[in-house]
């Protein structure tokens, strides 16, 4: 069997020993390594003074992590930099955010070409490397220079914008024709998909012999929509925990007689937690029969904060939330809650199951794993409502939430009314659709369709790499 090495930038195997910090698709991606003892290559998180390459390697709960350390420049350049202060707001449609910079794109190729270097020679004959995010675009382009040949799939967790938005990368045809020195291109969902093609369509002037298959750049590539999904089974068990059940009750008991509206979010702009704020503002001010009856978490933990504009959002949220709770609290009562801190996951699942809405309206998201996380944590008898923005790659898998326009706060408003006043009989119907998919469609669902896509054993096509 094939051994399947992972890269992404930042390496994080679950310890096995309970912990519950990472995510379901840290989980995920561990078990497929388990599986074929496989590898997880990227960055250690740490800075040296110079760039050694020096592997760091050890085994973490059954999983082999091979990390490398980078040059503070790197950091400034290559994460903060290219991935996060380029490409990020502009996949994001945030064109307005996005710095385009010399040396962040020389940084970006430069620790590509390292990271190649570094895993090259690691990387056995019938391998099979799968490479993740746009922080590592170019990483096929450099291991192919080092004669690398394996089979390499990438797969993007971010938007892939529409070809209009694109184009405002300097060089975006070179970060393009990068892409085609994978075997398989894979995408959240059909319309990032779509809009990659037709970049590669109109403005690479490359050809579609066949659905799923771009020829341009002398090459063949092919591509393919993977939702990804959350560890169902997991959480399954995550929320019957004691921890989830003691969260569960806590938050219960704090809003005895109300009604509890959750939002968990990274704290960035993506996530359009400003605009959240100001629907909720609307709904108060639109619903004074209801307002008391209500009261409105947010969690949202602090990211990118070495990222201006991610200091800059967090002065604003800080600010408007003072100010809704300014205008209407009382002494017995305050609206919201916005809390900047990181909970367990366990304690998250039972933050969720506490609450009556789920609010999730990111202004763009590549899928959104919250969205499943809330509608997994329900009670089947009793199931909360999911209000969930058109603009998350989630909406596709998830037509049963109420679906809003996250820029408007009088849409928002009206969905918060709409949820918190759903008979029973219909959030029910709504919650089994929604579960169901998200129970099929989960995390090692996502997993094997990719890998088997890659490792062309999908019954459709065998592989093609041209090299
Ligand atoms: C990228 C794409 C895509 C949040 N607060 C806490 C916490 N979280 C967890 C959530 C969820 C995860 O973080 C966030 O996942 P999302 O999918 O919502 O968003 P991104 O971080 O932007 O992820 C996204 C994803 O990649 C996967 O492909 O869906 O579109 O942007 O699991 O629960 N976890 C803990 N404490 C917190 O306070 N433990």
């Amino acid at each position: 069997m094939s051994r399947l090495i992972v890269v992404s930038n930042r390496v994080n195997p679950p310890s096995g020993n309970g912990e519950e910090s990472v995510g379901g698709l840290a989980m995920a991606l561990a078990a497929a390594l388990k599986e074929s003892s496989g590898v997880w290559f990227g960055w250690s998180g740490r800075t040296t003074e110079t760039f050694t390459g020096d592997l760091n390697i050890e085994t973490v709960g059954g999983v082999t992590a091979a990390t490398v350390d980078l040059e503070e420049a790197d950091l400034d350049e290559y994460y903060n930099g290219f991935a996060n202060k380029t490409l990020w707001p502009l996949f994001h449609y945030r064109n307005d955010l996005a710095a385009f910079d010399r040396a962040y794109r020389d940084g970006y190729t430069r620790v590509n070409r390292r990271f190649a270097k570094t895993l090259a020679p690691l990387i056995q004959p019938d391998d099979v490397v799968w490479v993740h995010d746009y922080h590592l675009i170019p990483l096929a382009r450099e291991l192919r220079a080092l004669g690398v040949k394996n089979r390499i799939g990438f797969f993007l967790h971010i938007p892939w914008p529409a070809h209009q938005v694109m184009i405002n990368l300097p060089h975006h045809r070179q970060l393009v024709q990068a892409m085609f020195d994978y075997d398989l291109a894979g995408f959240q969902t059909a319309e990032y998909q779509q809009a990659f093609e037709e970049y590669v369509l109109t403005e690479a002037g490359g050809e579609q012999p066949e659905p799923d298959w771009l020829k341009a750049f002398g090459r063949t590539l092919q591509v393919g929509a993977f939702p990804i999904g959350i560890d169902a089974s997991d959480f399954a068990r995550m929320k019957t925990s004691a921890r989830a059940r003691r969260m569960r009750d806590l938050m219960t008991a704090t809003t005895v007689f109300r009604r509890l509206i959750v939002g968990v979010d990274r704290l960035d702009y993506s996530k359009g937690l400003e605009e959240r704020f100001l629907g909720f503002e609307q709904f108060l001010a639109d619903n004074p029969d209801l307002r008391r009856q209500v009261l409105m978490l947010q969690i949202a933990p602090p990211s990118r904060e070495a990222v201006e504009a991610y200091q800059e959002i967090r002065g604003r949220l800080d600010a408007l939330s003072g100010r809704i709770n300014g205008e209407y609290s009382d002494v017995d009562w305050t609206p919201f809650r916005y809390v900047n801190k990181n909970y367990r996951r366990d304690e998250l699942a039972g933050i969720y199951a506490a609450a009556r809405v789920g609010l999730v309206t990111p202004l763009r998201d590549g899928m959104n794993l919250v969205a499943k996380e809330f509608v997994a944590a329900q009670d089947p008898e009793d199931p909360g409502v999911l209000v969930l923005s058109r603009f998350a790659g989630a909406v596709g898998q998830m037509p049963d939430a109420l679906l809003v326009n996250p820029n408007s706060p009088e849409d928002v408003a009206d969905a918060l009314k709409r949820a918190l006043t759903m008979d029973r009989a219909e959030r029910v119907r709504r919650w089994t659709a929604l579960f169901e998919t998200v129970q099929r469609e989960d995390v090692s669902w996502w997993r094997d369709a990719f890998v088997r896509k890659l490792m062309g054993r999908d019954p459709a096509h065998a592989p093609a790499h041209a090299v």
